[in-house]
């Protein structure tokens, strides 16, 4: 490696190692990978999957591939010896941040363990030029910056490939970059993002505002993080059909370049479909094999037999209904096809609940996924269940073999290989290497239990980690942390489901029993990281008494001893890579049946943080594998929550009036203390959405939140029983491995190697 190294850089620069400046650096070792995947043998099985994503939060690739290419602890001594670091140079890279949380990092650890497994599929997407927006607080607000990616030095290769794609009345002609994807030790696919060369970057007004109308301009500037506006929903449709009609014609010419019968095209290829996002594929590819020749009817039935749907969410905001007079505006071509599928599927089923265009003309996305796909899986088993038995119970009546669950994972390279090398290499030295292959095999510490010494190794690892995210929040953000206090983690998207609001209820009522006297033996930091929609108004209410709570403790100067918040700005996947070790307590608590499945509380698990959470998601899951004594469960379950909504008596005012506690915590909020820092408007308006709406139950759970917390941290006085939890979430961590998911994908649904 050293050989290839300095001859690149020295016909690049003219330069040594040590002579080089680290921007050369990162590009010389950009091109060094590039150079040794072309080396590669690309993935080859007898099917190939096309995995249609809106997202792709691949976050920064140099540590990654040079890990999965097995050269990672070469060039880092490599470069130590000349006086260079290796994190320096992850520096320069800047993060594709292509999604807006959960379902685009799962969709980006997929493609990862996709190659790894050695089986061929590509994921298909669109090249956004600007990601997620970069946040700021500015006066303990949110705001929105772009978000600018590429470079002239990025991961993106021009293929030359380019479709025309049809929209009501002009057409634009594509132009398709590829990302190439390495597998851990073998494996080599493809990321195919999609773009057009008229894209205008200076249309961008300031933060993050342009003009939508201009669909040449704009069709792939920004990742969408929100369609409250009509005009945001119209360019939303652009983009997906933008995405589905290029896929499809992807998907054609190659089927066509190997020379397959396209009347056969379900025996070569599967179409994942990630959420609603890329429905449209199901009548794009419908029309374009009637153009190839193919009698409608068997169009539909190849379509059916080729296309699966993932749903990841009950919440009916992300289960997509476009109004049948707006897809007429920007694609028309589509519409003979989808009133077809609608009679179709009203010949299969009189039943309201399942119709694909409702008598509101409102199209549904995922309605028509079920109808015309073959398989349709949740994330998590509770999540899989209740899609069964209540949201989706009229279709799995009709269709019970076509539903199956399917527990989201996560790569282990990035999340434990990548983001904490010594506790990695730590396990080496206990069980092997096996669990890099077989994260199974994790299992194997268990007979550590006991073992003081390795229970201690563990504590000064997590130390470790939590001194190093000390220094790059120092660094970055100039915020002093307190490295011999508890980190109590909440990161994750802001949404009243999730509820952040609670974590801060808890805080505010600490603050106050402080106030009052009580002293918590160990000093905890809170910290935060989540970005709110831009529309999401409350959301962005919840960041700012967040922001203002932490100034208020950080100004007082006797809690200020014992605990700290810390909002961590513009939370990303590359800070994600440095809190998530550091963590002791990992914050899942959202209100039961709202969390598809969760994938932070699986990246946390695996970096030995105990989890605080409800009977959500894959909590669920995480709880049956470690046990009661090894988790802090708390919270009325998914049941009881589907009831209260089901009966519509959830009473929010009941819990604030009937309670102290509860109601001086949430007076806070609008306290002299709190208004003389933030705005009042904003701070009145979430007080009141607490006491008089409360969608996401947040009071409900409050009382048992407190208790089972105040618990915990009194758990983590002794240190060495502490450490045995910790011990034991990690070694039962190896399910939820994204290559135990994909192997299930391929297993269940894409038979991929047949
Ligand atoms: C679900 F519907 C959606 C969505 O639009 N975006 C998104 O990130 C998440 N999700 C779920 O909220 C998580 O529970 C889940 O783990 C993740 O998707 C991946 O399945």
């Amino acid at each position: 490696m050293q050989t290839k190294l300095t001859n690149i850089l020295q016909t690049q620069f003219n330069k040594t190692i040590e002579d080089c400046t680290n921007e050369e650096l990162y590009t010389g070792l950009l091109m060094l990978v590039k150079n040794l995947s072309n080396d590669r043998k690309p993935t080859s099985t007898p099917r190939k999957l096309y995995y249609i994503s809106a997202e792709f939060l691949i976050g920064k690739l140099l540590s990654n591939n040079l890990i999965n290419l097995g050269i990672y602890d070469e060039i880092k001594t490599l470069l130590a010896d000349n006086g260079k670091n290796l994190s320096d140079i992850e520096e320069i890279e800047l993060e594709p941040s292509l999604g807006n949380g959960g379902l685009g990092r799962l969709a980006a650890c997929f493609l990862d363990s996709i190659a790894t497994l050695n089986l061929s599929g590509d994921g298909v997407g669109l090249n956004y030029h600007f990601g997620l927006f970069k946040q700021k607080f500015e006066n303990h607000l949110q705001k929105e910056e772009k978000n600018p990616w590429i470079t002239d030095k990025s991961w993106l290769n021009d293929t030359n490939i380019g479709f025309d794609v049809e929209f009501n009345g002009f057409t634009v002609h594509s132009k398709l970059y590829d990302i190439d994807v390495l597998g851990y030790q073998k494996g080599l696919n493809k990321l195919h993002l999609f773009d057009i060369d008229t894209i205008d970057e200076t249309i961008v007004n300031d933060g993050i505002s342009f003009d939508p109308k201009d669909i040449r301009k704009n069709l792939t500037l920004f990742l969408y993080p929100d369609d409250s506006t009509k005009e945001g929903q119209m360019l939303r449709i652009y983009q997906q059909y933008f995405m589905v009609s290029n896929a499809t014609q992807l998907i054609l010419m190659e089927e066509k370049a190997k020379g397959h019968d396209l009347h056969e095209l379900y025996k070569y290829v599967c179409i994942q479909i990630n959420d609603t996002h890329p429905s449209m594929v199901i009548p794009e590819l419908i029309n374009r094999l009637v153009l190839e020749g193919i009698d409608l009817h068997e169009a539909i039935d190849i379509v059916s037999k080729t296309c699966a749907y993932t749903n990841h969410t009950i919440l009916a905001e992300a289960l997509e209904k476009w109004h049948l007079e707006d897809l007429k505006q920007v694609v028309p071509q589509l519409i003979p096809t989808i009133q077809e599928l609608n009679a179709i599927a009203k010949s299969r089923s009189d039943n309201k609940a399942v119709q694909i265009i409702d008598e509101h003309n409102l199209v549904h996305m995922a309605h028509m996924d079920i109808h015309f796909g073959y398989s349709i899986n949740g994330v998590a088993s509770l999540h899989t269940e209740i899609l069964k038995n209540s949201e989706l119970k009229a279709f799995y009546e009709l269709y019970p073999e076509k539903f199956n669950n399917k527990t989201n994972g996560i790569t282990f390279r990035r999340w434990l290989l990548h983001c904490n090398n010594e506790l990695s290499q730590y396990i080496t030295s206990l069980i092997s290497d096996e669990y890099k292959t077989d994260a199974t095999k994790l299992k194997d510490l268990l007979k550590f239990v006991d073992d003081e010494t390795v229970l201690n190794k563990l504590l000064t690892i997590k130390q470790n980690r939590k001194q190093d995210l000390c220094n790059y929040l120092n660094k970055t953000m100039h915020l002093t942390l307190n490295p011999n206090s508890i980190f109590d983690i909440q990161i994750k998207r802001l949404h009243e489901y999730k509820r952040q609001q609670m974590n801060l209820l808890y805080i505010i009522q600490l603050l106050q029993k402080i106030r009052s006297g009580y002293v918590p033996s160990t000093p905890i930091t809170f910290i935060f990281g989540a970005k709110a929609a831009p529309a999401y108004i409350i959301a962005k209410d919840i960041i700012h008494a967040i922001l203002c709570l932490q100034d208020i403790i950080a100004k007082d100067p006797v809690a200020s001893k014992y605990i700290q918040v810390v909002m961590v700005e513009n939370y990303n996947v590359t800070n994600a890579e440095k809190l998530i070790p550091a963590c002791d307590f990992s914050e899942q608590i959202s209100l039961a049946s709202k969390e598809a499945s969760g994938t932070g509380n699986m990246k946390f698990m695996l970096n030995g943080a105990i989890t605080i959470g409800t009977e959500d998601g894959a909590n669920v899951e995480i709880h049956e594998l470690v046990g009661d004594d090894n988790i802090y469960i708390f919270g009325e379950s998914s049941d009881d929550v589907i009831t209260h909504y089901n009966n519509n008596d959830y009473d929010a005012g009941k819990y604030y009036n009937n309670d102290e506690i509860i109601k001086n915590a949430v007076d806070f909020l609008i306290s002299e203390e709190m208004i003389s820092i933030g705005q009042a408007e904003n701070l009145h308006r979430l007080h009141h959405e607490l006491i008089s709406k409360d969608w996401f139950m947040s009071l409900l759970d409050l009382k048992a939140y407190i208790q089972t917390k105040d618990q915990a941290y009194n758990d983590y006085e002794d240190r060495l029983a502490w450490a045995k939890k910790s011990l034991i979430n990690i070694a039962n961590a190896g399910y939820f491995s994204s290559d135990r998911t994909i192997a299930e994908y391929n297993h269940d649904i894409w038979h991929l190697d047949k």
